[in-house]
């Protein structure tokens, strides 16, 4: 069944691992938001249960989750016009993915890109719900029946592995329950990367906080970070193809580009033959242009934290309302005992 013969509806999530950045602004944050004003229903949620895939201090995690929580408002997700909230406040997301992980195959999480860099070469030594890990995504999405999902370019193998799940689930019950979901990907930063290495995804777990811009950062530090970021000694080309073997120009472009609203080639209309020690400053005064005041209101949410837990309890209480029925379905159809009578 396609995902058109649903109603449509948007799910995505982040990770509350700290270190929110500018690729996950970009990627995901601004889109949630822009998303808001397509008539479809939206589902924000901060992935806890996927945090936990590898070592997460208690006090920290909570405290990165509320701090999500704020991001996510102060970007402009609306938690009336949304449904905003944790994962592990809504156990039907983990009650799904174990059915999903009797569906779903070994050999396909194995063949995950963020498995092989996770894990590394200690694979051995990787905690089990790291390779469970696009299982309990499927879940996420699927138990919402969700249609379309906004992400970053990294997660496209995901969306495929979700779509994968669906069609093996539909196809071992013979019946068209599950939605084939839409992936989203679209703008000029999918992939923002590095500030160090144009080569490199910009991440919360890189050891060089010089490597990213990281929401909470004031206006100083965004501008340093910007001067700092690696370059090679052209002016910036006029045209799209001139990016061609240039990383860090493209990079630096694609970022100019989300913040304005642009294309990159109208950044390039403007910006073509430009030397970095001009574009750099023009970069860094949008960054902070845009971020600071996203930040400020981070801080100022973070002063009420019983404000933020009663906003994800409420935001829990309206996703369990949409995917409680949607897993006991599933347990009906899977021939669960006492599935259907709650
Ligand atoms: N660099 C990026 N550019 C564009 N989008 C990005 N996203 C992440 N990094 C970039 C998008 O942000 C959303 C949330 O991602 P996540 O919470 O799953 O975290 P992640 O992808 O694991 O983020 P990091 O920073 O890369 O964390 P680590 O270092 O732990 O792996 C997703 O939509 C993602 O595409």
């Amino acid at each position: 069944m396609s995902a058109t013969q649903f109603t449509p509806r948007v799910f995505s999530g982040i990770q509350p691992s700290g270190n929110l950045h500018l690729g996950n602004y970009l990627g995901a944050l601004k889109r949630f938001a822009d998303m808001q004003g397509l008539e479809m229903e939206t589902v924000y949620c901060m992935v806890d249960m996927h945090a936990i895939t590898v070592w997460q201090d208690p006090s920290e995690l909570a405290h990165s989750t509320r701090e999500l929580c704020a991001g996510f408002i102060a970007a402009g997700v609306d938690p009336e016009q949304s449904i905003l909230f944790n994962q592990s406040q809504v156990p039907e997301h983990a009650q799904l993915a174990w059915i999903f992980n009797c569906v779903a195959r070994m050999g396909w999480m194995q063949r995950m890109t963020q498995w092989k860099d996770k894990a590394g070469k200690n694979q051995q030594n990787a905690s089990l719900g790291l390779l469970a890990y696009p299982s309990l995504m499927a879940a996420d999405i699927l138990v919402y029946h969700a249609t379309h999902v906004p992400v970053g370019d990294d997660q496209k193998q995901h969306l495929e592995l979700t779509r994968d799940i669906a069609i093996k689930f539909n196809n071992d019950f013979g019946i068209d329950f599950f939605p084939i979901t839409e992936p989203v990907i679209e703008g000029a930063a999918t992939r923002v990367m590095s500030l160090r290495d144009g080569a490199k995804k910009m991440s919360k777990s890189d050891p060089s906080d010089m490597s990213r811009i990281n929401m909470t950062d004031d206006a100083d530090a965004i501008a340093k970070k910007i001067r700092k970021a690696k370059t090679d000694p052209d002016a910036l080309p006029s045209d799209v193809d001139g990016l061609e073997g240039r990383p860090e120009a493209r990079n630096l472009v694609n970022i100019y580009a989300a913040l304005s609203d642009q294309t990159v080639a109208q950044v390039l209309s403007e910006v073509g033959g430009k030397q970095f020690g001009t574009f750099k400053p023009m970069l860094a005064d949008l960054a902070v242009a845009r971020l600071s005041p996203i930040s400020t209101e981070m801080a100022r949410l973070m002063n009420d934290q019983s404000e933020i837990d009663r906003i994800l309890a409420r935001g829990s209480e309206r996703a369990r309302a949409i995917a409680a029925p949607i897993l006991d379905r599933t347990y009906e159809i899977v021939g669960m005992v006492g599935a259907g009578k709650r």
